[in-house]
């Protein structure tokens, strides 16, 4: 069988509101906005990925530029690692970070997915494993010592068996308060899980994680800025709590350079900044090879599948946010999720809800 080929790409701007704003230590987002890409071959199967924006103001630019990179493309067959390669050659010059490598990844989701359909194999299948349950968190935002006890309880009651919240209060005593609060509320055996959203310097990142390292955090995640290995490091070297980072890596070169620096002890890459399924599976190899354990970071649905086949796999950080435009959002049942077999990677639109979505 001939690989088909890239014949249509339909991209759509969408906003999704949150029910409640989502506080982090670095801004508040009240909105998702997020750039939906179908991918059509010439047989006729549809293959659809989706990227967060994280704010507006990106929206018209990344949907913009996931169209202008899908026409590179056309004609082209449906063989994402052989359309990555065309994409990174072509902006070798203008980089491929920000929002080119969210158009990338969003390509490749996009294509992976309409692979999977073409062959009628869900995506794990596809890349040679089988979709399983994989454990998952919910989180919780800045909400101070109540709010965030009371988020917590929730997920728990949920079935959740892991939690994690935003901390980066104005002190440290705070940021303890908030995890103490929780842990009444949750319990011993629940693991929870801090993130301080990169907004310390590494010098005060190690006071307050030393502050914290008596409290059975499961990890301490971007303590510094994302890209600052060695601040990461200096970090990890002067603590017990686990240090988790990766949410902010571009390509599975980011991996290496972080891995080189002794940055985390754990890592979570984003499936719409890693290089989308082709990036993550590069990210797993080096999980794998260097004994590191791997979380996703948003996008649970493909995420559930990806976890699947990776041989670090460790949580599924769970967000229900963009579930208003899909049709299929990821099943959870006793605190994992808990991916489906079908053709494809789990990602199908509700088109009446989208709608009303559209910018
Ligand atoms: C996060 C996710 C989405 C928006 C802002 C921040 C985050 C996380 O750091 O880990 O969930
Ligand atoms: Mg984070």
């Amino acid at each position: 069988m001939n690989a088909p080929t890239l014949a249509e790409f339909r991209v759509r701007p969408v906003c999704v509101p949150l029910d409640e704003p989502h506080r982090t230590a670095s801004g508040v987002l009240a909105e998702s906005p997020l750039v939906l890409l179908d991918v059509t071959t010439d047989d006729g199967v549809t293959g659809h990925g989706l990227v967060f924006a994280y704010t507006r103001a990106a929206l018209a630019p990344l949907a913009q530029l996931t169209h202008n990179c899908a026409e590179m493309l056309a004609g082209d067959p449906l063989a994402p690692l052989d359309m990555g390669a065309k994409l990174a050659a072509r902006f070798r010059l203008a980089g491929t970070q920000g929002l080119a490598g969210m158009a990338h990844s969003l390509i490749d989701m996009a294509s992976w997915d309409a692979l999977a359909r073409t062959h009628g194999l869900g995506l794990a299948t596809l890349l040679g494993g089988r979709a399983r349950p994989v454990p998952a968190y919910g989180g919780v935002g800045f909400d101070g010592v109540e709010g965030s006890a009371r988020a917590a309880a929730g997920w728990v009651e949920r079935g959740f068996k892991g939690v994690k919240a935003k901390i980066g209060y104005p002190s440290v005593r705070e940021d303890v308060a908030v995890v103490r609060a929780m842990r009444a509320a949750v319990g011993d055996d629940v693991a929870l899980m801090v993130d301080y959203n990169q907004c310390l310097a590494p010098a005060d990142a190690i006071l307050r994680v030393q502050a914290l390292d008596d409290e059975g955090l499961a990890w301490v995640e971007e303590p510094v800025l994302a890209d600052d290995f060695a601040g990461h490091a200096a970090v990890a070297a002067a603590t017990r709590t686990p240090v988790q980072s990766g949410e902010n890596w571009w390509g599975p070169r980011d991996l290496r350079h972080a891995i080189d620096a002794g940055a985390a002890d754990y890592m979570m890459p984003d499936a719409g900044k890693i290089g989308g399924v082709s990036g993550w599976l590069r990210a797993a190899a080096l999980g794998e090879a260097n004994a590191i354990r791997l979380s996703s970071h948003l996008y649970p649905e493909i995420s559930a599948r990806l976890l699947s086949v990776t041989p670090t796999a460790h949580w599924l950080e769970y967000v229900e946010w963009w579930n208003p435009v899909l049709a299929t959002p990821l099943e959870i049942a006793d605190g994992s999720a808990v991916p489906g077999d079908e053709p494809g990677s789990g990602i199908e639109w509700d088109e009446r809800a989208l709608e009303r979505f559209s910018v």
